[in-house]
Order: structure tokens, then C-alpha cells, then sequence
């Protein structure tokens, strides 16, 4: 086969499936936006579109996204990364029948749609922890109690978990209190530990008739810190085949860690073990277009260096793109030109 038929074969993927679509849940005031933003390196709003595709005008609905109140059909694309696509469920902590019943409709036929462009492809369902002792309210309880997620992962994030500092704090042994600030900090980690524990959140969740699959912990993500990078790996974990699982590591650009730890189990160490067990192996070329499939840059790198498509060239493409981008294109090529040696 091919460099340009492998490329190409990419390319009808991500033709036929198109973004990659996650539906985010969550009361108002979650944390909801803030690591959208994270995710997709920004600190813009995303443009909203209604089911059709029409672009919406945010004053229109200015009122409720104030109110944390949105149509969970409405498509959010952030400018800076259009590769993904977003819904946010209008808010049903009230435990809002018709808001359920809109989103558990929205989840079934997204589930089980075959026109893939539309399919859901994971939920990300927010529970913050500024609020543990009602971390589980009836929201919770009919999510996952009665809404049948239809096998797409449910990701539970628990956001703002950096809010148990507080309580923490509270628990300190007076000796401990008086000690300087660096190290009374140090003492809140077991903490904070012990209060998430104690409201056995997870633990419950886990019993319902609906689990999520796996929860990450958020913290301090509206100052910028990194934690969205364990959601991305834990996400990209229990999507339920590899297609799906190169879509969103090669759709995400936080994390260029996990493409690499991706390109290099599914195509080098599974390529070996193929070629032991079978004798057979795939072209240098093959491997190559294989492993740069992982990447976000793929599209520029195949155009660069292949021309697919003619495109464009590698000059042309460090003149159009951000240095960093140009830095981490070049750090991938090195990585793909060590192993093309090797
Ligand atoms: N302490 C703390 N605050 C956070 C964190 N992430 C976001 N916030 C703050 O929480 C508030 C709400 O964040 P949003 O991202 O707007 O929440 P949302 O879920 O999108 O809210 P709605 O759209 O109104 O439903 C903002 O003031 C954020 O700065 C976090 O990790 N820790
Ligand atoms: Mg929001």
C-alpha cells in the first residue's frame, strides 16, 4: 500500500466521522466552559451553531448563557481548534423532567445514529466538589440512574476540586496550624483525600444502573493549571475502538505526550509483535503514514514533506503557523526520523 493511500485513508475517516463530538453535563456554574477553554487552548467563547449548521448570534441567547441555560442541540466550536465539537446540556439540577428527557432523547439518538458525522462520541459529565456534601443530587440520581448512555464512555469530571482546600483546612490538628504556610500546605493533600472519601461520591456513582466508566480530578483550571491533560488521557482510554481513539488524540493539541505514547504502542510495539507472531510487517513508508496519524499536525506534515494533495511545502507551512507549532512539527519529525533510522 501506498504513503498516499494510507493518508488517504485517513482523510476518509475523519471525512466520514468529522469532529470529534462530546456532550459536557453539568450544573451552572460547574466549571463547564473554563475546561472546554483548557482543552482546546483558548480563553475565547466558542461560536455556537444550531442543529442545522446556522451559525448562531450570541446576543440572541446572551440571557440564558448567563444563566448557564443552553440547547443542548446547539453545536459550540471553539475557533482555536475545530477539530472537536461540543454540547453542553442545559442545566437539570433542578432535576427538570423536560430537561432530562431532552438530553437522555439527545444522548439515544446520537448514540445510535449512523450518519457518523452526527454520532456522540463521549460525555463529559461535571460534578463540582465546591459542593460535596451535595455532590450527588437528582440530577445525578436519573443521569445515571435511568439514562442509558447507549455504550458511549461517561467521563466524570469532578471540578474544582481544589475547593476541599478549605475544608481541609478546617481539619487541621492545632500543632499543624501553627506551622509556616509551605508546610501547613503540605499537610492538605491527605486532607482533602480524607473529606472525598468520607462523601463516598464515587462509590455511589459506581452503584447506579449507569456507571461512568472513569472520573478525573480537576483542579485550579481557570488559573491555568494542567489537570485537563489527565482528562484527556483518561478519555482517550475508554473510547471503544482505535479509530475513535485516533481521532481524538490526533484532534487534541495539549497533549503531545499522548500521540506519542499512542503512535508508538498501536504502530511500532504492535507492529513488532505482529511481525513476530505473522513474519509479516508493513512498508517503511506505511509505518511511517501510520504513526504521523497520531499526530495533530498531520495534515501539515503530510503536505509538507509528501506533498498530499500538493498542498504545500515545509517553507511555506513555518512561514503560515505559530513558531511553538513549528517547534512541536519538528520535534514529532525528529522523533519519526530517529525511528525511520532505527
Ligand atoms: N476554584 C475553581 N474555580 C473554577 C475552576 N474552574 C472554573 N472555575 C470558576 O468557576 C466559575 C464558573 O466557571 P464556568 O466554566 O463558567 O462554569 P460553567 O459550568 O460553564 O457555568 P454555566 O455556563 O453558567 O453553566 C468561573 O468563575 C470559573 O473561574 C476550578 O478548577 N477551580
Ligand atoms: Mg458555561
Amino acid at each position: 500500500m501506498s504513503t498516499e493511500n494510507t493518508s488517504s485513508q485517513f482523510e476518509n475517516i475523519r471525512e466520514k466521522f468529522g469532529r470529534f463530538r462530546i456532550l459536557i453535563v453539568g450544573r451552572a456554574n460547574a466549571g463547564k466552559t473554563t475546561i472546554l477553554q483548557k482543552i482546546c487552548n483558548t480563553t475565547e467563547n466558542p461560536e455556537i451553531y444550531d442543529g442545522d449548521g446556522n451559525k448562531i448570534d450570541p446576543s440572541r441567547i446572551e440571557g440564558s448563557m448567563g444563566r448557564g441555560i443552553h440547547d443542548v442541540e446547539n453545536e459550540l466550536i471553539f475557533r482555536s481548534n475545530d477539530k472537536f465539537v461540543f454540547h453542553d446540556s442545559q442545566g437539570f439540577e433542578a432535576g427538570s423532567k423536560v430537561e432530562f428527557e431532552r438530553t437522555k432523547k439527545f444522548i439515544a439518538d446520537r448514540a445510535n445514529t449512523t450518519y457518523l458525522k452526527k454520532r456522540l462520541d463521549a460525555i463529559w459529565y461535571c460534578i463540582p466538589m465546591d459542593k460535596i456534601d451535595r455532590a450527588i443530587q437528582r440530577s445525578e440520581e436519573i443521569f445515571f440512574g435511568e439514562c442509558d448512555p447507549n455504550n458511549v464512555p461517561v467521563v466524570v469530571l469532578f471540578t474544582k476540586f481544589d475547593a476541599l482546600q478549605a475544608k481541609a483546612v478546617l481539619k487541621l490538628a492545632p500543632s499543624d496550624r501553627r506551622l509556616p504556610l509551605q508546610e501547613k500546605l503540605s499537610k492538605l493533600p491527605p486532607l482533602m483525600e480524607e473529606i472525598f472519601n468520607s462523601a463516598d461520591v464515587w462509590g455511589r456513582l459506581a452503584k447506579m444502573a449507569y456507571p461512568p466508566k472513569c472520573s478525573v480530578r480537576l483542579e485550579n483550571i481557570h488559573k491555568g493549571n494542567e489537570g485537563h491533560n489527565i482528562l484527556v488521557e483518561n478519555t482517550a482510554a475508554v473510547l471503544s475502538n482505535e479509530v475513535l481513539q485516533m481521532l481524538f488524540v490526533s484532534a487534541q493539541e495539549t497533549n503531545i505526550g499522548l500521540c506519542v505514547k499512542y503512535a508508538a504502542e498501536r504502530v511500532i510495539i504492535s507492529g513488532i509483535g505482529r511481525m513476530c507472531n505473522t513474519g509479516f510487517s508493513h512498508s517503511r513508508e506505511e509505518q511511517i503514514c501510520r504513526l504521523v496519524c497520531w499526530f495533530p499536525h498531520f495534515q501539515w506534515v503530510s503536505c509538507a514533506f509528501w506533498d498530499v494533495g500538493g498542498c504545500g511545502d515545509a517553507d511555506h507551512f513555518m512561514s503560515t503557523h505559530h513558531p511553538a507549532l513549528a517547534i512541536i512539527v519538528v520535534c514529532e519529525l525528529c522523533i519519526l526520523g530517529c525511528w525511520w533510522l532505527w
